[in-house]
């Protein structure tokens, strides 16, 4: 049976005392099944991530760890606040493990903390766990590609710290050497390195060095290229960052959910910053989801689909750079792509993205409208952010991508058409079609 049948019948179940919801279910199956995902953050996960969350663990309260820390040391001992934890302390020991293989060469140099519900606590749970409010930190500014937890002025992050922020260069590009005066003349106690729409790689050993000079902690923020550093497609943070973030549900193909890897050293602040002074009881099913997640990143498959994706990325950049649209930073180095729809060079009058980004949906192109560098209005912005985890998965490859590029062009130049967009429509309708059809994963 495939796996999307398996899941009909499922929702079979439900529907049969929750039609609303099943309906609901079978509506977003349908949505996700008849268009081309580009959103950068998004992709489908395989029946085993699907079926650990939807297992008996979401039952489970286990408020603590499965361990306890004695003097900077992991101690192999019950250290949960209920009863009946023979199970999940194995799981989240299991999940633990497999993270550090996932993330580090060198797991017993390592902690793992894989409670965080998503990327913004795992976040704010590494910042607690290092500055007291008031202090310093320094991040990439959000219309530079930076997320809001690196102290955008509407985040905690910059309501309870001190934010400070480098932003690119005129070419669209890091600028270490303006990011090292920043630090020198700030004195940061964290930097975070990572980003929610930059293009190009991250030069990690680099940021490593400018937080050594000043005496900062360096955090990497992965949630975007995780599944890239650990296949060997993007440099890797570590030895060079203290501490890693991830999101979990993006390239990663796991369960919505946030992983913090940091070294052996931090570990009891880590723990502690994250439970229990930021979230409650750690979502048992999800941990089991993502230690399914973990175990298929480090297989030979997931190697090569990383290497598509990247492949994916830069023939997509490349097409769309031949219809002369203008990407941000030139091109792509990894899965991401960031369009300045606004102010392309290929003579077509987009409004602004948030328009051309429901174009783009009208004709089954699911995109998501983004800040390019200079904008400043987060909410009325000029680019369009795209790129390839999604439609990787589902075994799109190069010829794809060029076909999509063209669908890309064709929307922007007929945009206000809609019998035109109609007929993109069908086009991606049938596109999509091939790959959904016989896909393994959920969908
Ligand atoms: N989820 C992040 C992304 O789409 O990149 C934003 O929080």
């Amino acid at each position: 049976m495939k796996n999307r049948e398996l899941f009909s019948q499922i929702n079979q179940v439900i529907a049969s005392k929750d039609s609303e919801v099943a309906e609901l279910i079978s509506a977003e199956s349908y949505r996700q099944r008849s268009t081309i995902c580009l959103i950068p953050s998004e992709n489908y996960v395989s029946a085993e991530v699907a079926l650990a969350l939807a297992s008996p663990f979401t039952n489970k309260y286990s408020e603590g760890y499965p361990h306890v820390w004695k003097e900077g040391n992991l101690i192999d001992k019950n250290g949960r606040y209920y009863q009946g934890q023979e199970n999940a302390n194995k799981l989240e020991k299991l999940a633990i493990q497999r993270a550090l293989e996932l993330f580090t060469d060198n797991p017993s140099a390592y902690h793992a903390n894989v409670q965080a519900i998503s990327g913004a606590p795992a976040n704010l749970a590494v910042i607690g766990a290092f500055l007291k409010p008031g202090d310093t930190l320094m991040g990439l500014a959000l219309d530079y590609g930076g997320h809001l937890t690196h102290g955008h002025k509407v985040s905690v992050t910059s309501h309870y710290y001190n934010a400070v922020h480098y932003t690119l260069n005129e070419e669209g590009k890091l600028d270490y050497d303006e990011i090292e005066r920043l630090a020198e003349e700030y004195k940061p106690k964290l930097i975070i390195s990572g980003a929610t729409a930059y293009p190009l790689k991250i030069d990690f050993e680099r940021f490593g060095r400018i937080a050594k000079k000043v005496g900062a902690i360096l955090l990497a923020d992965i949630s975007h290229i995780a599944g890239l550093c650990v296949t060997g497609e993007h440099p890797h943070p570590f030895p060079h960052a203290d501490v890693i973030t991830s999101t979990t549900h993006k390239i990663l193909r796991g369960p919505r959910a946030g992983v913090i890897v940091c070294k052996k050293e931090y570990g009891p602040q880590v723990d502690k910053a994250l439970f229990p002074a930021l979230q409650g009881g750690p979502h048992m099913n999800t941990i089991a989801a993502m230690a399914v997640a973990f175990k298929e990143a480090m297989s030979e498959e997931y190697k090569a689909y990383a290497k598509q994706v990247v492949k994916n990325a830069k023939v997509l950049s490349e097409k769309l750079k031949e219809y002369k649209f203008k990407l941000i930073s030139g091109g792509t180095e990894n899965h991401l792509i960031l369009i300045d729809v606004v102010n392309n060079e290929n003579g077509v009058t987009v409004k602004n993205a948030s328009w051309f980004a429901e174009r783009l949906e009208l004709a089954g192109i699911v995109t998501n409208k983004n800040t390019v560098p200079g904008d400043a209005k987060p909410w009325n912005p000029s680019g369009i952010r795209m790129g390839t985890p999604a439609v990787t998965t589902l075994g799109m490859k190069e010829k794809e991508m060029e076909k999509i590029a063209e669908l890309i062009w064709l929307t922007a130049k007929h945009a206000e058409d809609d019998s035109k967009i109609a007929e993109i429509r069908s086009e991606v309708e049938l596109l999509v079609s091939k790959f959904t059809e016989d896909s393994n994963f959920i969908i």
